[in-house]
């Protein structure tokens, strides 16, 4: 495998003034400090160069007590050195607290910064098919962001045919080609990487955002859009050279500009959707040109809808989308055609609609949904959108997966005490039928299936963790794999294919 280097960004002219900490700046200043000691790497403004971007949208909920302790001891396997021996404990809390000050305002980044960014890999090869013998249709991505690479995996044999570095802090599933081929990761600090499953090569990356949400391919494979809070835009890039083809500026009919909550692909129709988390707006964009001309390529339609919804979920025809409103308690069922509200859905306690999945029951779709303040699972009810049973679980939970070929349903608790748990739920009665606890203490969470349903694998999601692959009938172990916090796994086929099991 051929050694992938780290770019360092030209970010500089198109940046403005940084906000200083006005409770430490009295006492130490940490502006300077920072400027001294950290912008080298992570960019005088704090959007990241070598090092990720220092802001609270990319540090997100880590403590200023914990960030001390990064900046005093260094971060291994990392470029950060230690500054424990050169600042004071005063001034290392200094930074810590300057680096979660907001920015105060909305970065540039346009089509010119972000095409200086962009980097291929010099040693490259293409290869005109697997250079494996496994089934590429089986082919696992397990990204790992204990130390920020990612593992492809054989899903016959589970053995491991390539790890790679990733850009900082990935965010969101990867999202294949349609042919399973390439594969193309996002960071929360907007970079994407591509990555050639035949030839287990990395093949280039770009940085598209200051700070991204997620990414979405289209269904004919050509265009990949990126989601960004930072700035306020979409960017779709051609999936051959990453080049930038299109930016909409997040802005409603209105003038009003918005942070991208996220982008999802509707396989079906053609297009690109949009989530917005300030604007009562969704996009519906297409991703191709219409067979019969209505449409041209990145046509872009408005729909408004009653307040801004995001983490939305689809019905499997793509014609209904759910989305949660702002105050945590409501999921809004939306027709796609006029956005007019189809149901409201009491789903109190936050739910993931972004992890959530649907299967068949009693001649009905429904979906199940964790929530990330509660501890419980909903199922509702996809005709007439009320809730069918709520689940209740040993903790508030983040992510669930199924298979067409399962008869289970897993969710894990994410949050609190019984992280370590992991409850298997019956598809039919709705009830939860075993809760497994891999390792107490230690986090267990985000189930893939194989290609057949098979087996499930699991993360235990910690700095030393690993994946467990279960029978997943039997639920007994079948193997264990040494990871670095494995986040969440993605098998090729259930990917391409939109499994209702899993997220899309
Ligand atoms: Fe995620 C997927 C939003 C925090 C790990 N997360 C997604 C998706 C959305 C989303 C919209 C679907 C995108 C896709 O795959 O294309 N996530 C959010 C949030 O709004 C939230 C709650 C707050 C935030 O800061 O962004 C959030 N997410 C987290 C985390 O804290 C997690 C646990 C750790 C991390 O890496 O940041 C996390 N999110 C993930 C993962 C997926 C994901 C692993 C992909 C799941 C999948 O199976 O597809």
């Amino acid at each position: 495998m051929a050694k992938y280097s780290i770019l360092s960004v030209a970010i500089g002219s198109a940046l403005m003034a940084s906000v200083a900490s006005p409770s430490l700046s009295e006492v130490i200043d940490a502006a300077k400090l920072y400027a001294d000691n950290c912008a080298e790497c992570h960019q005088a403004e704090r959007l990241g160069g070598t090092g990720p971007a220092l802001i609270p949208q990319t540090l997100k909920r880590k403590k200023a007590k914990h960030l001390s302790k990064i900046i005093s001891a260094g971060l291994e396997q990392t470029q950060m050195p230690a500054f424990g021996e050169d600042l004071s404990e005063a001034q290392i809390a200094a930074l810590a607290d300057y680096i979660k000050q907001p920015l105060g305002y909305v970065p540039k980044w346009d089509e010119a910064d972000i095409m200086a960014t962009r980097e291929f890999n010099e040693d490259y090869k293409p290869a005109n098919k697997p250079v494996f013998t496994g089934d590429p249709m089986n082919i696992f991505i397990v990204v790992e962001t204990g130390d920020h690479h990612a593992s492809v995996l054989d899903g016959d044999t589970f053995t491991r045919l390539d790890r790679f570095e990733t850009p900082y802090a990935l965010h969101g599933g990867p999202k294949y080609t349609p042919d399973g081929h390439y594969v193309f990761f996002m960071s929360r600090d907007g970079w994407v990487m591509k990555y050639d499953v035949w030839s287990l090569q990395v093949v280039a990356k770009i940085r598209v955002g200051i700070n991204s949400r997620n990414i979405a391919m289209s269904a004919d494979g050509q265009h990949l859009a990126v989601a960004s809070y930072l700035p306020h835009n979409l960017v779709v890039l051609s999936t051959k050279d990453l080049s930038v083809e299109k930016i909409f500026d997040a802005r409603a009919e209105n003038g009003n500009s918005s942070r991208v909550s996220a982008v999802y692909q509707d396989p079906f129709h053609g297009r690109f959707i949009v989530a917005f988390k300030d604007i009562a707006e969704v996009w519906d964009i297409a991703s191709q040109r219409a067979k019969d001309g209505s449409r041209e390529l990145f046509d872009l339609r408005r729909i408004s809808v009653p307040e801004p919804l995001d983490d939305f979920f689809f019905d499997q025809s793509y014609n209904q989308l759910m989305g949660s409103a702002r105050d945590g308690k409501t999921g809004m069922a939306i027709d796609m055609k006029d956005g007019s509200v189809l149901g409201k859905i009491p789903l109190p306690g936050f739910p993931h609609l972004g992890s959530g999945i649907s299967w068949k029951w009693n001649k009905k779709t429904v979906m199940a949904t964790p929530h990330l303040r509660e501890a419980k699972v909903s199922v509702v009810d996809m005709d007439n959108w009320s809730i069918v049973k709520t689940i209740e679980t040993e903790g508030p939970g983040f992510f669930m997966r199924s298979h067409e070929n399962s008869p289970y349903a897993w969710s894990g608790v994410f949050f609190g005490p019984n992280k370590d748990k992991m409850h298997i739920i019956d598809k039919k009665t709705l009830e939860i039928v075993k809760t497994i606890q891999p390792i107490p203490g230690k986090t267990a969470a985000h189930i893939e299936f194989d290609r057949d349903g098979k087996h499930a694998i699991m993360s235990i999601w910690e700095k030393d963790g690993m994946i467990i692959i279960y029978d997943a009938k039997t639920f007994k172990e079948v193997k264990r794999m040494k990871m670095s916090k494995p986040s969440g796994k993605y098998n090729v086929w259930n990917k391409i294919t939109f499994s209702e099991g899993t997220s899309h």
